[in-house]
């Protein structure tokens, strides 16, 4: 897969790969990794790429003519047909289906800002997307597109020395992934779950389910509103939910799940 970014800092970009699995599929040829400059498509004695905003206000605005150049050299690199994705606080939230969906094609261009943000007339030129990565604010693209760049990259063909994870991964299953424990087995009076050290693979794998949907709903019930259950997992979240009412019977105001007491009491007082 051919991936280009369009930035001003190509350095944060290509240092963010410099290690792990995708550090290593891009070593190993999986992926290509281009950044291409708009400074480097700057005109003038200065090689500006920022302006002051019409109409006033504070902070500079990226300059059409060197961006406009910087993105159509990078298409010119790419594959036919790979979509040019600008990386913006008012683009469409970035989900594991669109890395899914951009992993199965042949490359991807990032573009990302720098500033206030881009001139309006190059995203209606040239972006056949926006996405941004949530409600909070970066100061820049570049660590978006890294994000995105990620996502996709882990998901190609040997790309992962175990692709059993990937398929594994939550939101594959729509789901969050159940707890983890390794040994020692007592951690601070902290002892690890019993059924885990059993060697009952099948207990193990209803364990996980169980703690999986149970933290789903605590956590996301959102997700799970979005998922529909087989008749197992509805026994396990059932479960779940009713060991959540004992616990919270014998110690009230007390239950919790990590950092999250507040929506599961919440969920469970729900019932
Ligand atoms: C929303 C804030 N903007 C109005 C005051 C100014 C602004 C701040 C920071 C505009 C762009 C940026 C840089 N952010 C990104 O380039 C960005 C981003 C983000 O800030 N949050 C989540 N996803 C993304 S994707 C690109």
């Amino acid at each position: 897969m051919h991936i280009a970014t369009v930035c001003l800092h190509p350095d944060m970009v290509l240092g963010a790969f410099k290690d792990g699995v995708c550090g290593r599929a891009f070593e190993s040829g999986v992926a290509t990794l281009r950044c291409v400059n708009p400074r480097d498509f700057a005109s003038g004695p200065h090689r500006s790429v920022d302006d002051r905003p019409y109409g006033g206000g504070p902070g500079m605005v990226l300059r059409p003519e060197p961006l406009l150049a910087a993105v159509r050299a990078a298409r010119a690199n790419a594959p036919q047909g790979a979509p040019v994705i600008f990386l913006t606080p008012q683009g469409k939230r970035f989900r594991q289906d669109r890395a899914r969906q951009l992993a199965a094609g042949a490359g991807i261009i990032l573009v990302a800002g720098r500033y206030e943000g881009f001139d309006e007339r190059v995203v209606e030129l040239e972006a056949d997307e926006e996405l941004s990565l949530g409600d909070f604010v970066l100061s820049g693209g570049e660590l978006a597109a890294c994000v995105v760049i990620d996502a996709v990259v882990r998901l190609l063909p040997g790309a992962l020395g175990d692709q059993r994870s990937a398929r594994q991964d939550s939101f594959s299953s729509g789901l969050l992934d159940f707890p983890q424990y390794t040994r020692p087995s007592v951690v601070e009076d902290r002892a690890a779950p019993e059924v885990l050290l059993g060697g009952n693979h099948d207990r193990v794998r209803a364990w996980r389910l169980k703690q999986a949907l149970g933290r789903t709903w605590m956590r996301r019930p959102e997700l799970l509103a979005a998922r529909r259950l087989n008749d197992q997992e509805r026994r396990l979240l059932e479960e779940f939910q009713a060991d959540a009412r004992a616990a919270a019977e014998r110690a009230p105001g007390r239950l919790r799940d990590s950092k999250n007491s507040r929506v599961a009491s919440r969920q469970v007082e729900k019932q």
